[in-house]
């Protein structure tokens, strides 16, 4: 399959990315910094929140031979004011989405995050049609970008599989992450899965390895076709119990829940 992976020098792009071509994929790869040393596929330099660059992105891929779908991870991975994030997360979306209707590519797999429902309290199952709840203007811009694969779904007939990914690590370092890890090879298992289940339409799962204190629904992934292998209880001996371990685990974005993520939407004048 010839896939786009945006934030490809990121921590998940460069682990997809070896991950994908080791499974005999042809990977082009798009972040605005160059590439990693050791990137062996087509690579551009360019800002996923500018139309015009995802455009001629897009251009040279189908010269250079066409492009089946894309994997768009590039994005803040943390808090920062309202409009920063929809830039970061809405924008680049539209911007992709625009690009994969002119030119035909009929996939996308979307690295949306835990946090599109992190105010959400823990329950004996997080079930994948819990109604959206971010915990942070980084959840909102999750939601709202989940809200337009959806719309381009229905649209345009595009299969957009939206996975809301955990505590993507090496290995598990707080408490919390033994129930929300989801480790390298398993994220690869799960974006390889999106990317070849068939017909999948509009698709949300969850991005967590098969831990064993894990609460969130596997089942919609699993249906997809993602096997998840790994679990996390391997490490509870080096993970360390604190102060905080009680309050993180209330709601399924952990700190982003906490009273230190509250901040203004905007920037505004200073006080
Ligand atoms: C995420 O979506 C964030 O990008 C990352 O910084 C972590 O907070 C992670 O979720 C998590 O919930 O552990």
């Amino acid at each position: 399959m010839r896939v786009l992976v945006t934030g490809a020098a990121g921590s998940i792009g460069s682990v997809l990315c070896s991950g994908l071509v080791d499974r005999g994929h042809s990977v082009a790869g798009l972040d605005r910094v160059p590439e990693p040393e050791g990137f062996t596929g087509a690579w551009f330099t360019a800002d996923c929140a500018d139309p015009d660059a995802v455009e001629a992105v897009f251009t040279a891929c189908v010269k250079a031979g066409g492009l089946d779908a894309v994997v768009h991870l590039a994005g803040i991975p943390t808090e920062a004011s309202l409009p920063e994030e929809l830039t970061s997360h809405v924008v680049t979306t539209a911007a992709l989405l625009d690009a994969m209707v002119r030119h035909g590519v009929a996939r996308i797999v979307y690295a949306s995050s835990n946090h599109a429902v992190g105010r959400t309290p823990r329950s004996d199952l997080l079930d994948t049609g819990a109604r959206p709840r971010p915990d942070t203007f980084y959840g909102v811009a999750k939601v709202a970008a989940e809200g337009l694969l959806s719309l381009y779904v229905d649209r345009h007939g595009l299969d957009a599989v939206a996975t809301r990914i955990g505590s993507f690590l090496p290995q598990p370092e707080t408490t919390r992450a033994l129930a929300t890890w989801l480790s390298h090879d398993d994220a690869v298992r799960m974006f390889e899965a999106c990317l070849t289940t068939p017909d999948p339409g509009f698709a949300v799962i969850y991005g967590v390895s098969a831990n064993t204190r894990g609460w969130w629904d596997l089942a919609p992934g699993r249906a997809l076709g993602y096997e998840p292998q790994d679990d996390a209880e391997r490490y509870v001996d080096v993970v360390h119990a604190t102060d905080t371990d009680e309050a993180e685990a209330a709601h399924v974005g952990g700190v982003f829940a906490m009273p230190q993520f509250e901040r203004p939407a905007l920037d505004g004048p200073a006080t």
